[in-house]
């Protein structure tokens, strides 16, 4: 993504695309459990109608990408910069796994991650994804409401923004040995923000578990923002008064911004944003701000400058 304008979208063009794709309630929570509990379960986890309700609200009216595709075409600079990362991301050790939920909270809280996810709403959510590199998929998740962690943290009311904190895996992660990059992996949003219908904790991808080059076993989904905001693989979620540093904004605080809202009239400063490109198939289609969230996340910055996604 970074600072060379490197295009990487040299895929085979293979996959034929599924339409109306969708998983039964058993698959998706499968996936989102990991198939570490048993069929009892099942019938308790969430309400049967909200992972209905929610396919057709957050319907991303266009084909869910084939799941060879996302699972072979990874941004994960840990495991190096090639969108070709996800044989090395295998050597993720993804349990056991715990995340911490800290700072400014009633409930700070260290939970296995099987805990955690036994305690949430699971649904699945079929997301547009835009990556600021001017490419783009469409991704059937399995997960919970991040709003729901933030119930259960119980924040208390000096607590502004969350910062979100990626593992450090030295062992497995040959990235981090690039010393000039400011690991690990930190992500921020406002309350505001985090506490929008539409920010996600997957767990689960095509009713599996979340593998490791998608951000297994716990990563961040914010469809109306560029795909950089999206922190995979998280340790932990602080509950802090100042807005938190971020790892692109770093790195290119003018390219990569806190903000990073999806929006086609502000070109990155060395491309455009007008349009993007479906991984899988090679349509180019026109960008919509806020990715085509606006209905749900275009309140959060009323009175903000429209090209909000530089500013920091
Ligand atoms: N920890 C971490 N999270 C990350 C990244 C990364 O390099 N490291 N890349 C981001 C970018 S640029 C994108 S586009 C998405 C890609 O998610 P995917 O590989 O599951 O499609 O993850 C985001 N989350
Ligand atoms: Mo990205």
């Amino acid at each position: 993504m970074p600072i060379i304008n490197r295009h990487g979208w040299a895929l085979p063009e293979s996959a034929v695309t599924p339409a109306g794709f969708s998983l039964g309630r058993r698959r998706l929570l499968e996936g989102a459990l990991g198939g570490a509990v048993g069929g009892g379960l099942l019938s308790g986890a969430a309400s049967a109608d909200v992972p209905a309700q929610n396919a057709l609200r957050f319907d991303p009216g266009r084909p869910v990408t084939p799941e060879k595709t996302v699972f072979t075409y990874n941004n994960y600079y840990e495991f190096g910069s090639q969108k070709s990362i996800w044989r090395a991301a295998q050597r993720l050790r993804l349990s056991p796994w715990s995340l911490t939920i800290d700072g400014l909270v009633k409930k700070p809280l260290t939970i296995a991650l099987p805990d955690l996810i036994r305690r949430m709403p699971i649904e699945q959510r079929i997301y547009r994804h835009r990556c600021v590199e001017a490419w783009a998929m469409t991704v059937p998740w399995q997960g919970f409401a991040l709003s729901a962690l933030v119930k259960l943290a119980e924040p208390l009311g000096s607590a502004k923004f969350l910062a979100f904190t990626t593992v450090e895996q030295k062992d497995t992660m040959p990235g981090l040995v690039e010393s000039w990059y400011p690991w690990p992996y930190r992500e921020g949003v406002t309350m505001a923000e985090a506490t929008n219908e539409l920010a996600f904790l997957a767990t689960g991808l095509y009713g599996m578990p979340l593998k490791p080059q998608n951000g297994g076993p716990i990563r961040l989904v914010l469809p109306w923002k560029y795909g950089f905001k999206s922190a995979k693989s998280l340790i932990r979620i602080s509950f802090v008064e100042k807005q938190p540093p971020t790892f692109w904004s770093f790195i290119a605080p003018n390219e990569y911004g806190f903000w990073a809202n999806v929006n086609p009239a502000v070109p990155h400063p060395r491309w455009s944003q007008a349009y993007e490109r479906l991984i899988g198939t090679n349509q180019r289609v026109p960008t919509r701000i806020y990715n085509g969230y606006g209905k749900w996340v275009a309140p959060l910055y009323a009175g903000m400058p429209k090209s909000i996604w530089l500013y920091r």
